[in-house]
């Protein structure tokens, strides 16, 4: 038992913690502009101390008539923000899928393909897009340039439709997840060092 404590502290100090918040209102996606009542759509982040290691953003169960006409933005409490997509999946209609954005994964989302579930790089295709209401660009591209950001505060979530016909809407709304690393006490470190060399001789006389 006291030999899986400390593994399990190893273990937590290698990858770390992940938090998430959440705010699963719906979110409609008109014709053509901002998305009504729900928009922008708030996430009050709090507690969050330790340095981020990774940020990623749901959003779930996103239907449309026509995804190239969808831009979605997202605005951190330091203003700084991320385009996590636009003008992609073509005209490909979409129901209830749930998109990751995490700049770790291995693609982009598809310019002129069916946009599916999964986890996707923050993917924008062209530029000079406009989000009504949303602090003025120029808007970031991936989300690596926030984790040295201070997280807590409002994130907002902008959705603009930009182009006449198609609706659609974000069924489950969305989520931020943050993972942070803890940085150890000395004392702790110490306690743990100790610990795992008293287990270790322990094992040994036995
Ligand atoms: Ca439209
Ligand atoms: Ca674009």
């Amino acid at each position: 038992m006291k030999l899986f404590a400390v593994f399990s502290l190893a273990a937590i100090a290698a990858v770390g913690f992940g938090q998430s918040f959440a705010n699963p209102t719906i979110i409609a996606i008109p014709f053509t502009g901002t998305s009504g009542a729900s928009t922008p759509s708030n996430i009050s982040v709090s507690g969050i101390t330790d340095p981020i290691t990774n940020i990623t953003v749901d959003l779930f169960f996103l239907t449309h008539t026509f995804p190239d006409d969808i831009d979605v933005l997202v605005v951190g409490p330091t203003g700084a923000s991320v385009i996590l997509m636009s003008d992609v999946g073509s005209s490909f209609d979409v129901q209830g899928i749930n998109l990751k954005f995490d700049d770790l994964a291995p693609n982009s989302l598809p310019d002129a393909a069916l946009l599916t579930s999964g986890t996707w790089k923050p993917t924008n295709i062209g530029t000079g897009d406009t989000w009504t209401g949303a602090p003025a660009g120029p808007y970031g591209a991936a989300l690596t340039p926030l984790y040295g950001l201070n997280p807590n505060g409002t994130w907002t979530l902008y959705i603009q439709d930009d182009l006449g016909g198609d609706i659609g809407l974000l069924d489950g709304g969305w989520q931020i997840n943050f993972r942070t690393q803890p940085v150890p006490e000395p004392a702790t470190l110490v306690a743990l060092g100790v610990g795992a060399l008293a287990l270790l001789r322990k094992r040994r006389k036995a």
